[in-house]
């Protein structure tokens, strides 16, 4: 299968993976019944797995989230979207950067661009169309799962972000951090178009009925904003 997409990415409930949250429970279970309750977007990360294991993980996904319509984007490493056929690549400030990247994915596939300051946002802001798909708007709230990132953003800072957006290239904006049912709709409301989440649904008892929730609190929001 090819790098991309066809037609326009549904970002609402966009499941990020960790391996040890899964309370030993294997990935493929839990992503099956995230897709299941409605998430729209998988983005595989292993920050330490051997490059043979997350190959093999990636194309246990692909034959999983493809017959169900559901991209498969993969953290950093372009080499193993390229290998598996993944729908696209996630990429970090300190990673390739977004023009070699995306001349190396072509114009197909999906590039998102994770986003912690409002100058990386005014810089990103500068890119020419077609080169980053959405921002990942990192960290919302504070969060154990990644305790190196920056002091978030916070209500007030993703709904700024979204007016410079709006001003500018429209692009996407999904949330990432601390999110979770309780706080959700209020994520939406100050501008994301997408939520994504690591522990909500990996660590959820039932990462179904978790992913559920949010795909409904995403389909309320979003339509009473249309
Ligand atoms: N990038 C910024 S915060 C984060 C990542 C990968 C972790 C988010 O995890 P959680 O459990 O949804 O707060
Ligand atoms: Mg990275």
């Amino acid at each position: 299968m090819a790098l991309g997409v066809e037609g326009s990415i549904d970002y609402g409930v966009y499941l990020v993976t960790d391996r040890d949250l899964c309370l030993g429970r294997p990935l493929l279970e839990v992503a099956a019944r995230a897709v299941a309750g409605g998430v729209s977007v998988v983005q595989l990360r292993e920050k330490h797995a051997p490059t043979r294991e997350f190959v093999e993980l990636g194309r246990a996904l692909v034959a999983l989230l493809a017959p169900r319509g559901v991209p498969l984007i993969i953290n950093d490493r372009l080499d193993v979207a390229l290998a598996i056929g993944a729908q696209g690549v996630h990429v970090g400030q300190s990673d390739m950067p977004v023009a070699e990247a995306r001349a190396l994915l072509g114009p197909g596939a999906i590039l998102g661009l994770s986003i912690e300051t409002m100058d990386q946002l005014r810089e990103a802001e500068a890119l020419p169309p077609g080169m980053v798909d959405y921002y990942g708007l990192s960290p919302i709230f504070q969060t154990p799962t990644k305790t190196d990132a920056g002091p978030g953003w916070g209500l007030s800072g993703l709904g700024q972000a979204r007016a410079e957006v709006d001003a500018g290239s429209r692009r996407p904006i999904v949330a990432i951090g601390g999110i979770g049912p309780h706080n959700a709709a209020s994520v939406l409301r100050c501008g994301a178009q997408g939520l994504a989440v690591v522990s909500a649904i990996c660590s959820a008892p039932d990462p179904e009925a978790a992913s559920r929730q949010l795909r409904e609190t995403v389909r309320r929001e979003l339509s009473s904003m249309a």
